[in-house]
């Protein structure tokens, strides 16, 4: 196979899962602005996650969020989905929207309420059986306000017992992917608030407990790409939640504010082994003020054209000029890579799959966005009030 041959063939193989409430109407704590023809149902959610895997031929799964996508027959939604060429993909657990979970949910003082949000995450593995989903993602809002409000220790020791609880529950099949944040809504401690604590819990739960990098849950200037190397060497790291981030919990789509890290991560996924493994490429993203549809699948060009540089680095120049200690010449390898157009190439194999090559413009063209827009009315906000 020919250099750029292998670079089609492994992108070809990389597929993007998208998020079902990146479809819904949503917005800051200031104003949800509603857009016309959003779904009212998990069924028109994912029929327009449908549109994005047709124009892309990139997104063939997508994730669900429980109670967000609440549904009285899981395994018909899976149907569902199978008609319109999709699978249901990760399953994301809520336990942040309750009254009951001011104090936190796993992690709260209470018995009680850490018994209502190990039903609600046992519940969602039930789901996954009837979905056929093999990822739990768990992200949990707890932590403290104020110094003192709570014992920080006993809130691990918490945390340690509700997430075995759940990780015995898991088939054999199935994975636990705990996703970190290191901030918000909790502003004085975060009961999982980096990549550390994270893998030092999956470590002590077994082999199925994966790490979540979600791009925007860190500090500005923290090198995620490290961080992701280092998860993958320790063969934790089991997936990411990719959107944009200026200043905090952003949600912008991935690849906007940043592509240079964005190819920075890539390269060090492949670099991993991550490509041809069971990393999983997740959006987890909110489109306030743009078109949502069009704004997913140029979510997915994105991380497209990311990987697609990242696969041009020349691994043989970059070795060789690291092993000599040609730090200029190891820098303009990799820019060199970066630098480099890859549009010509996406849209050369969107057309060798029989795809347009252009899949925002024929995603305009199809009359989609009218159609819906005149069927469907009072569309449902994603998650926040919903
Ligand atoms: C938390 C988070 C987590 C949630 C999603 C809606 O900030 O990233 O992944 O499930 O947003
Ligand atoms: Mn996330
Ligand atoms: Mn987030």
């Amino acid at each position: 196979m020919t250099e750029l041959a292998a670079v089609k063939a492994a992108l070809k193989t990389q597929a993007v899962e998208t998020p079902s409430w990146a479809y819904g109407n949503s917005g800051t704590r200031f104003k949800v602005f509603a857009q016309p023809g959003v779904p009212r149902t998990p069924q028109e959610k994912l029929d327009d996650a449908a549109q994005v895997h047709a124009y892309t031929g990139a997104a063939p799964t997508v994730a669900l969020h429980i109670p967000w996508d609440r549904v009285e027959d899981y395994a018909k939604l899976a149907e569902y989905a199978e008609e319109r060429g999709l699978k249901l993909g990760t399953i994301n657990s809520n336990t942040f929207q309750d009254d009951a979970y001011k104090l936190g949910s796993i992690c709260h003082p209470e018995a009680a309420v850490r018994r209502k949000a190990l039903d609600h995450l046992l519940e969602c593995v039930d789901i996954m059986d009837a979905t056929g989903s093999k990822d739990l993602k768990l992200w949990f809002a707890d932590g403290t306000n104020y110094p003192g409000q709570d014992d920080v220790r006993e809130r691990q020791d918490r945390l340690t017992e509700g997430l075995a609880t759940v990780y015995e529950r898991l088939g054999d099949d199935q994975r636990m992917l705990l996703e970190y944040k290191f901030f918000e809504p909790a502003f004085y401690t975060t009961d999982v608030p980096d990549w550390g604590t994270a893998y030092a819990h999956c470590l002590k739960l077994g082999d199925r407990a994966q790490v979540v990098v979600d791009t925007g849950h860190h500090a500005p200037g923290t090198n995620i790409e490290f961080i992701v190397a280092t998860l993958l060497r320790e063969g934790k790291l089991g997936g990411f939640d990719f959107n944009s981030r200026f200043y905090a919990d952003d949600d912008l789509m991935v690849g906007a504010a940043d592509p240079f890290q964005l190819f920075r991560i890539m390269y060090e996924v492949i670099r991993g082994g991550g490509l041809t493994s069971d990393v999983a490429f997740m959006l987890d993203q909110c489109h306030n003020i743009e078109a949502k549809i069009p704004a997913i699948i140029r979510s997915v060009m994105n991380v497209q054209e990311a990987t697609a540089k990242a696969l041009l680095v020349d691994r043989e120049a970059l070795r060789s000029a690291q092993r000599s200690g040609d730090v200029l010449e190891a820098n303009a390898v990799l820019m060199d890579a970066y630098n480099t157009d890859v549009r010509p190439l996406l849209a050369e194999l969107r057309e060798e799959t029989g795809l347009d090559p252009d899949p925002v413009a024929a995603y305009r063209r199809s009359g989609w966005a009218s159609k819906i827009a005149e069927e469907r009315v009072g569309g449902q906000q994603a998650g926040w009030g919903a």
